[in-house]
């Protein structure tokens, strides 16, 4: 037991260092299968036996053979709709675990409408023959071609299974030949477009969900998160593969000129289970992989708004007090969150009696100002008989088990702990209804969401890596090493279930998760964990969380400020402004750090700070209106300049900039002292961007070095593109409710702008399950603005405040820059009160301004 102790005290200084700890996160070197794995590519081990090809429908199977001795395998290739395909290999009995959870309902086959075979190969079409997939039999290759381009290719030359057993691990590679630059395999502190890695060089990218505290700066270990999802780009193509499965992965990748381009995978366990995207632009390819993992539902409104997190806010009191001053100082605030010490010892679904005496009073104070409370509930559970978690999860048999069968106990928050299995549905549904209202009590419909934390899971053991075992039970008899990087992602799982449970379905959950893999957007948004309050790390958000966004989890945001240290004024100030254009948007910072809350700042700081909350909250149509599209089409919130222009190359490695939906662009400040930044417009000669803060006009013509002040970073509008904001200022997203909508835009060259706007009640899923909703566009053409719904009941109005038109002026044909004029419409052409006219979604409706 002491030693147990003192162990714990070792543990917890290394959780709180700075910097990432090597010793205990292993590079490829010292973990055997990567070493194994790396030095061994190309391997040529196998080839295809022609004379065990079938095909049916939409599938084609063969029997891979062993080149020099070894274990048959069975390839199975798969048409999938959406122009997508599925590429199986594994043992003839295999006994590797199959993914059951991560998919959003099995993928939708697609016949295939030619085979053509030759002595050295066999080519399958699917879509009109537009896409094809060509299995060449030695050497071992597929090739995936759209329109006759040809976009991927599974190089089965490196097809590897180091032995023949259950778990063995195994490698292969894949070409883009189509593409320039690789994006993805999130999570990683990293340059958005991804670096070479070499043996004896970079080490690979790492994917094993891991408790980092201190991560480093453009680095290849492995973080909280995973998403096996690669993407190669160029001028000609996007295309991509989804490695599903959730074991330990190691990603050695090359971007170079097209025909080089292309990746090796090296996977400690699970199946070789790959989807292959063809694209052919960056919107399709994303569209394809939501398509097999889901979309994120709408977020409840006051989501969108601005939280404020401490570890810890440790008394109710204290709560209050922050909240009020949110208040009296004047800055927007929608949720308070309580960090581990608001519980009774560390007992998940407790309070602690002394500093939370009577937390239904506190969140009734909350509540009198629209304020949402959201506590911390970690995965580890205090192994302590009497807890009713405990007992209940013991009596059930629902924690993970070491090898022998005992339930595992390892070191966490609470000491001695022991870890729900949440592979094991019923563990699954235990642990969910543990958020219902008779179970966590003294909570009420303040308490609006969760935050899971620690669910890598994190285990205070650095001879582990601070995780499970890899030879761990799991549910079934599966070894941890199999799931490792679901865990995460089945917490969030239990916990939006047990969510949906606690309000009957009727209202959208909001999780925020550390840890994550494919599809995890489903349930969860995320953050990127301990941040350095340091610039690099204010950079770092921008280019994990547009890279979160291509992948489907489009919440995404960073602990504003940092979490670790002090952050200057300035780099607090930056901080709040970048903040306000992702769409996550919390503060947070750790015990050591100082408090920080905006109204502690000096005057000017506050005032920047103010600014910035207020242009989120000016902004929110224009989020959630995207949150809702994204719903529908599987498209980032967020997306890197590559994404929009996928064809100008020279946007590929740009990652301090992003575009909110396609019509706003933001250039982060990530440098101190500057009073100029580069920013790049994008779009070449039809593209023309205007300024969100000043007069400004810039062509889309590349880089230009733009003023900053203190009070801005540079936000433009695209010109052609409509902008509807909620400009009366407020104390939070509740109070915006029914304000009316004020919309900005300035006319393309053929004197045409558009938009969409959505509208529903904010909180429940009628907008799903009853098209309770109000979707419309929005035409200017000339001096006419036409509203006319898309989808959705309509049930809501369109009440406009005003109409702004951004009208170019001095910018001479050809010239890089110029100035706008600002043209305030509060009337229409009748002298009518805009303010007055309740648009009736139903019916379209033109305004006429002149
Ligand atoms: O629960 C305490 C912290 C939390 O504030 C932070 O945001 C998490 O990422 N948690 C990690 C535990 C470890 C902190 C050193």
């Amino acid at each position: 037991m002491m030693f147990k102790s003192l162990f714990f005290v070792i543990t917890l200084v290394v959780t709180q260092s700075l910097a990432a700890d090597h010793n205990t996160f292993k590079d490829c070197s010292r973990v055997d299968f990567c070493t194994n794995l790396r030095t061994r590519q190309p391997s040529n081990d196998y080839s295809v036996d022609p004379d065990t090809i079938t095909t049916n429908a939409n599938t084609l199977s063969a029997t891979l053979r062993p080149n020099s001795g070894g274990t048959d395998l069975v390839l199975t290739l798969t048409g999938l709709q959406e122009d997508t395909f599925r590429v199986k290999i594994k043992e003839v009995d295999s006994g590797r675990y199959e993914l059951v959870d991560v998919l959003d309902g099995e993928p939708k086959p697609t016949d295939f409408n030619g085979v053509a075979r030759d002595d050295t190969s066999i080519t399958v079409s699917t879509n009109s023959n537009s896409n094809s997939a060509r299995v060449t039999f030695s050497p071992f290759s597929i090739e995936f071609s759209k329109d006759g381009l040809l976009e991927v290719v599974f190089d089965g030359d490196k097809l590897t299974l180091l032995e023949t057993e259950v778990n063995a691990p195994f490698s292969f590679g894949v070409k883009f030949p189509q593409a320039v630059q690789l994006y993805g395999i999130h999570e990683h502190c990293e340059t958005l477009a991804l670096k070479n890695t070499a043996p004896g060089g970079t080490d690979p990218y790492r994917l094993k969900n891991s408790d980092v505290g201190g991560f480093e700066i453009e680095s290849p270990m492995a973080l909280y998160g995973s998403i096996p999802v690669l993407y190669g780009h160029g001028p000609k193509a996007t295309s991509g593969v989804f490695l599903h499965n959730a074991a330990q992965q190691w990603v050695e990748t090359t971007s170079s000129s097209a025909g080089t381009t292309q990746a090796y995978f090296m996977t400690e366990a699970g199946c070789l289970d790959l989807f292959v995207l063809l694209g052919p632009t960056p919107t399709q390819v994303v569209r394809q992989y939501t398509q097999l993992t889901g979309t994120a539902h709408l977020p409840q409104i006051w989501v969108l708004g601005y939280h404020q997190s401490r570890y810890s806010y440790d008394t109710q009191e204290l709560v209050k007090d922050v909240a009020a001053n949110f208040d009296s100082h004047n800055f927007q605030l929608d949720a308070i969150w309580l960090d581990i010490d608001y519980t009774d010892g560390f007992k998940y679904f407790t309070w602690n009696p002394d500093t939370f005496s009577d937390p239904v009073e506190m969140q009734n104070v909350l509540n009198g100002t629209n304020k949402k409370l959201v506590t911390i509930i970690d995965p580890h559970i205090k192994v302590e008989e009497g807890y009713n978690v405990y007992d209940g999860a013991l009596a059930k048999d629902l924690f993970v088990k070491n090898a022998d069968g005992s339930v595992f106990q390892g070191s966490c928050w609470p000491g001695l702990s022991s870890y729900m299995d949440f592979l094991n549905p019923e563990a699954r549904d235990f642990y969910g209804s543990m958020y219902s209202y008779e179970n966590f009590q003294s909570t009420t419909a303040t308490l609006a969401g969760i935050w899971n934390d620690m669910n890598e899971p994190s285990v205070f053991d650095n001879s582990l890596e601070m995780t499970l075992p890899a030879d761990a039970i799991h549910h079934g008899n599966v070894k941890h090493q199999e799931i490792h990087n679901i865990y995460g992602f089945l917490h969030t799982m239990s916990t939006h279930k047990g969510l949906l449970e606690r309000d009957n379905a009727t209202k959208r959950p909001f999780i925020l998760t550390r840890s994550h893999f494919a599809g995890s957007q489903r349930f969860a948004a995320i953050w990127t964990g301990d941040n350095t309050a340091d610039w690099p790390y204010l950079l770092a958000e921008v280019q994990e969380c547009l890279n979160s966004n291509i992948l489907g989890i489009v919440l995404c945001g960073s602990d504003v400020g940092g979490f670790f240290n002090n952050p200057s004024n300035e780099l607090y100030e930056r901080w709040y402004q970048l903040g306000a254009w992702l769409p996550f948007f919390r503060a947070h910072s750790t015990k050591d750090a100082e408090r920080r809350e905006p109204y502690l700042k000096p005057e000017d700081t506050q005032g920047v700070v103010r600014t910035a909350l207020q242009t989120r909250y000016k902004h929110l149509p224009v989020w959630y209106t995207l949150a809702f599209e994204h719903t529908i089409t599987g498209d980032p919130i967020v997306r890197p300049l590559f994404y929009q222009y996928p064809e100008d190359v020279s946007v590929y490695k740009i990652d301090d900039q992003l575009l909110l939906g396609r019509d706003i662009l933001v250039r982060a400040v990530a440098e101190a002292g500057v009073e100029s930044v580069d920013v790049y417009f994008p779009g070449g000669g039809n593209e023309v961007w205007v300024s969100e803060t000043s007069d400004d006009v810039q062509a889309g013509n590349g880089k230009v070095a733009i003023p900053v002040t203190r009070e801005n970073i540079p936000v433009y509008y695209r010109r052609g593109g409509i902008v509807v904001r909620k400009d009366t200022v407020r104390s939070n997203t509740a109070e915006m409710a029914s304000d009316s909508f004020t919309i900005y835009y300035t006319v393309d060259e053929n004197n045409t702008a558009h938009g969409t706007l959505y509208i529903d009640d904010g909180v429940s899923f009628k907008y799903r399950d009853e098209n309770d909703y109000t979707y419309v566009n929005i035409e200017v053409s000339g001096d006419n603005v036409t509203i006319s719904n898309i989808q959705g009941d309509g049930n809501y109005p369109v009440i406009i405040e005003k109409i702004v038109r951004r009208d170019i002026v001095q910018m001479p044909e050809g010239s890089q820059s110029g100035r706008y004029k600002e043209i305030v419409h509060t009337t229409d052409a009748s002298g009518q009160l805009l303010k007055n006219v309740k648009i009736d979604p139903k019916n379209k409706t033109v305004l006429r301004l002149k």
